[in-house]
Order: structure tokens, then sequence, then C-alpha cells
């Protein structure tokens, strides 16, 4: 049995499909605080589960139930910076319920940390696996915070856990909610109801990003590799591309003729701001076999036909 918390997320509710697909849906339990339309239609059972409450962690995983665990439920950095106490209490005190709950099992984890760790400190370009880290948001705080305890667990206690930094993700399904990065999937949103988007960050602010496929390939490929090689346990650099918002624009433009993309920066810029641009993530190619699918123009084009005729689903 496999279970996922935050299944009803961007990145949750694409996992569960894509872990019922492999594993066919007795086999997966998909439990988010509410259950939601989303988490139905993968066919996997559903259950609530606050990952904040202990005891309701602990009754959850109990004596090795599930093989696998993956704990996706998190509150992201735009958020976390308007609620900063609910950001640890979901994000790190959640983590460490899950890690005590599969203490003394074989119950392999999976957990997402974020770019977030990295600060203004932080070199920028091919920011390396090994690097200064000093993350200025609450969502990065917690996040390395988390890859600590992570790294702790696995060697004090032999707790099989595993991690990636995820880049923003863009996808088509479940959209994103309280993010930095968000403004990518909503420029494609945006560019095919109206042509038109305001975007939150400048037009010059380039990230490191992923598409949704490649962000669930990367946990089912990670959670498959074998202990032997896995050398990190704090979390793995990943990435496929970087793009500025004006390149993702103007990608959108060349298939969305007339979409025009206007600028106005808010709070989420100096987010933004303290993140790396791109990502050097080779030890993740090197261990367990790392490479995304999708480049840029595959991404848009994807996410294009995905969202003209939502009837091109990949599950
Ligand atoms: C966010 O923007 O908060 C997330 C992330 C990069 O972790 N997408």
């Amino acid at each position: 049995m496999i279970l996922v918390t935050g299944a009803a997320g961007q990145l949750g509710s694409d996992l569960v499909a894509a872990l019922v697909g492999l594993h066919g849906r007795e086999a997966v339990l998909a439990t988010d605080l509410r259950t939601c339309d989303q988490m139905a239609r993968s066919g996997a059972d559903m259950a609530t589960l606050d990952v904040t409450d202990p005891d309701a962690v602990q009754t959850m995983i109990q004596d090795g139930a599930f093989e696998q665990v993956y704990h996706l439920a998190g509150i992201l950095s735009a958020r976390g910076e308007k609620q900063p106490d609910l950001c640890w209490t979901v994000n790190v005190d959640g983590l460490k319920n899950v890690l005590n709950a599969v203490r003394g099992t074989k119950t392999r984890v999976f957990w997402p940390s974020s770019i977030a760790v990295f600060g203004p400190d932080t070199q920028r370009h091919r920011t390396p696996q090994v690097t200064v880290t000093n993350p200025t948001t609450m969502y990065g705080v917690a996040k390395a915070s988390g890859e600590m305890m992570c790294d702790y667990y696995a060697r004090k206690y032999g707790v099989d856990v595993r991690s990636v930094r995820y880049p923003g993700i863009i996808s088509y399904g479940v959209p994103p909610g309280g993010g930095t990065t968000d403004f990518a999937v909503d420029m494609f949103v945006q560019a095919v109801k109206n042509g038109q988007y305001t975007c939150f960050v400048r037009e010059s602010t380039r990230l490191p990003m992923m598409y949704g496929p490649d962000a669930v390939k990367a946990a089912l490929d990670l959670m498959a590799a074998a202990p032997s090689s896995i050398s990190v346990r704090t979390s793995y650099n990943l990435t496929a591309f970087s793009f500025s918002a004006e390149e993702l624009a103007a990608a959108i433009e060349s298939r969305v003729p007339g979409f025009v993309c206007e600028y106005e920066p808010d709070f989420r810029q100096a987010i933004a701001d303290t993140w790396p641009e791109v990502i050097d993530d080779s030890r993740a190619r090197e261990d367990w076999g790392w490479h995304p699918d999708y480049d840029i123009t595959a991404m848009v084009n994807d996410m294009l036909s995905h969202l003209v005729d939502p009837a091109n689903s990949h599950v």
C-alpha cells in the first residue's frame, strides 16, 4: 500500500493518478485535509488526514502499514510569508510526525524540498548540491530544517527517506496555490482564457522550472532507486530548465498570437530575488539517473494543447 498526503494539491493529484496507473487503485490511499473531486477522479481510496496531528498520523501509518509514503502536504512560499506559524507547523511538524510514525518500520518516505532552501548568499548560477543556503523566507527556513531532519532520521534511525529540491512546477491539472513560481502556470491559463496576463514578478525574473510529468517522474524514480545509490539524504538538487518571465511570455505568444503580458511586481518579487536562477542537478543524474523528458518548447506545446483541449490528458 502507498499513502499520499497532500493528495489534492498540484503535485499530489498528478502523482496519485500516476501511482494508480502503476499499482492499481486499491494500492493507493490519497489523503488531504479535505477530500475533493480531483482526488475522487483518480479512483484511489480517499481519507482525510491532518498531518499536524501526531496521533492521527501515527494511527494512519502504524506498524508499517504502508510500503511507501509520499508526504506532500505543505504550505508554499508566498502563503508562508503571510502565515509563518502555519508554514512551520505544517511543513516541519508535519514532516516530523510522519518520520516519527515510520521509525522502526521499513516504510520508504518521499518528501519534497524546494529551491527555496537557497537564499541571497547562495551562488545563483549553477547552484551546487552542497553550498551555502541561508534562506530568508519562512518557507525556505522550514524546508532547510526539514532537509536536516530527513538526514538526521536517516542516520540516527535508519529511516529510508528521500527528497528532491523541486523548482517551480508547471502543470495544467490542479493549479498551484500560494507559491512564488505560480506566475508561470497563471500566465498559461490567462493567455488561453483572456489573451492577457498581469505578471506579479518583473520580466527579467529567471527561475528554475519543471513540467508536471517530470516532477512526478522524479518522485517515482527516486523512490524506485536502490538504497545503495542514494548518497544524499538531505535533498537532491533538481531542475529541467530555467526561463525569465518575459521568455515564457514570448514562448506563449508564439503559440497564442496577440497574447499580451504586463508586469506589476508585488511582494513575491522579493522572494524570487533570493532564489537561484539555474540549478546544478548533476548529483541526481549520477546517483539515480535523473533526466527530464520535457524541455521548455515541449512543455509549452503540451501545456497549451491541454489547456485548449482538456481531453488531451496524460492520465
Ligand atoms: C513556490 O513557489 O513556493 C514553490 C517552490 C519553488 O517551492 N513552487
